[in-house]
């Protein structure tokens, strides 16, 4: 769809539905731009949670009861929604985990543990996520393997001229950020992966801040294995997805033992249940995974391309505005296709927590630190960002809110240094 046929999203309805975004803090209309942190809720997700409890609260695939037959319903709707929401093969694919550290670990502690050896490698980025980079850490460290990085450029992109050296036939696999939550840069997962497939080597794509923004299409993709969480879509915060391509999935061990992930138990031994329920021992977390299919449903209902289109346009706007700031660096790609809609920056003359805090005392929510992301800040060569992550609730009257914000704190934090 071209840009000029590209409908409007309707912020007025779309806030509309988020009963949090009514609310004032410290005086002023609450601007939440904390969304990579975990974005905000509609009531219909709000409601499906507390209907799950007072109406038909009962464990899922154990009774034979009206009320578990309803919860077990629901419970596998939802990973039907999730499957078709990142074009899955189909939903035994779909693995409930706890959150998106939680899937990368799985990973690492089952399909690392069976397929790693010493002298293999992983290749990873220098933007990572700490919950995508400790487990391979560990991993490393276990097997006496190499951990090897493709570099950040000044622009924030990835060198991608190292890639084809740094992938070789040791790669046992590549596991990559597909948008920086520190950044916003979105990386071109797709291609790296065809050449860590050249090697044998699998892609894994840590979805977390591309899942709830941007049509994902795994089998488009070709990932071998996709990790993303509900909190940060608009759904409940307990759960997390790991998408694991089929011919993987079928010969990876379970991650925990114990009820519901057991076909046949002795005393002695026990044979696995069928996919991906091998993979979810104990009672999962249902009331959350029953809210994330309202999310899902939300999400498609505005559509995910829409919701894109929407960050993007605003990123565009905020990145304008943004200049008009006096010794403010912004990080990351500066053409709004390369990057989500993640906007960090840094003032040598403001600490980011005091930027924070300002922002804060006029009812503005961003997140500051180092994002989880350290070994980025040092090669940024900062201690810590103020990071203003967008959704599709955001307007751009709140980026001018924000700038202004920011105006008044280089303003005030000058003058107080005088
Ligand atoms: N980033 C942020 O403020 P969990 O916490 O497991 O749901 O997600 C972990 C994670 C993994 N990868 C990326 C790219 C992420 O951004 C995150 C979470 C949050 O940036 C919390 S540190």
């Amino acid at each position: 769809m071209s840009t000029i046929e590209k409908p409007q999203l309707d912020l007025n309805q779309i806030r509309n539905d988020f009963p949090i975004l009514k609310q004032t803090i410290n005086g002023h209309p609450l601007v939440y731009m904390d969304n990579a942190a975990t974005s905000q809720k509609p009531k219909t997700v709000i409601d499906s949670i507390s209907n799950y409890y007072s109406e038909y609260n009962s464990n899922v695939h154990r009774g034979v009861h009206t009320l578990s037959q309803l919860a077990t319903d629901l419970f596998e709707k939802s990973r039907e929604s999730v499957s078709h929401f990142i074009s899955s093969e189909s939903s035994a694919n779909i693995i409930w985990t706890r959150n998106t550290t939680e899937s990368l670990n799985l990973v690492a502690r089952t399909w690392g543990e069976e397929n790693l050896s010493s002298g293999d490698n992983i290749v990873l980025t220098s933007m990572e996520h700490h919950s995508n980079l400790l487990p391979w850490q560990k991993l490393a460290q276990d097997k006496k393997a190499e951990l090897r990085f493709i570099p950040v450029l000044k622009d924030g992109t990835l060198d991608l001229n190292q890639v084809e050296s740094l992938i070789t036939d040791k790669t046992k696999l590549v596991s990559i950020v597909h948008t920086s939550n520190s950044l916003g840069t979105i990386n071109p997962v797709k291609k790296i992966g065809e050449i860590a497939h050249k090697h044998n080597a699998k892609i894994l794509v840590d979805g977390a801040q591309s899942v709830p923004h941007e049509p994902v299409d795994v089998i488009d993709l070709d990932c071998d294995f996709l990790a993303f969480s509900s909190h940060k879509m608009l759904g409940p915060t307990g759960i997390g997805v790991l998408y694991v391509k089929n011919s993987i999935l079928e010969n990876m061990e379970p991650f925990f033992r114990g009820g519901e992930m057991v076909l046949q138990a002795t005393l002695k031994d026990a044979t696995w249940n069928e996919l991906p329920m091998r993979f979810e021992a104990g009672t999962p977390n249902i009331a959350d995974v029953i809210g994330f299919d309202a999310a899902i449903e939300y999400l498609n209902k505005i559509g995910m391309s829409n919701i894109h289109n929407h960050e993007k346009s605003l990123v565009e706007y905020a990145l304008k505005q943004f200049k008009k700031l006096d010794n403010v660096t912004v990080y990351g790609p500066e053409d709004a296709e390369k990057r989500g809609g993640i906007i960090s920056f840094y003032s040598a003359n403001l600490h980011p927590h005091d930027i924070g805090t300002f922002l804060d005392s006029y009812g503005i929510a961003v997140r500051t630190g180092h994002h989880c992301t350290m070994p980025l800040m040092k090669i940024l060569g900062v201690p810590a960002t103020a990071r203003a992550s967008l959704y599709l609730y955001n307007t751009t009257k709140e980026i001018d809110v924000l700038v202004e914000t920011l105006q008044e704190a280089i303003r005030y934090f000058t003058h107080a240094k005088r």
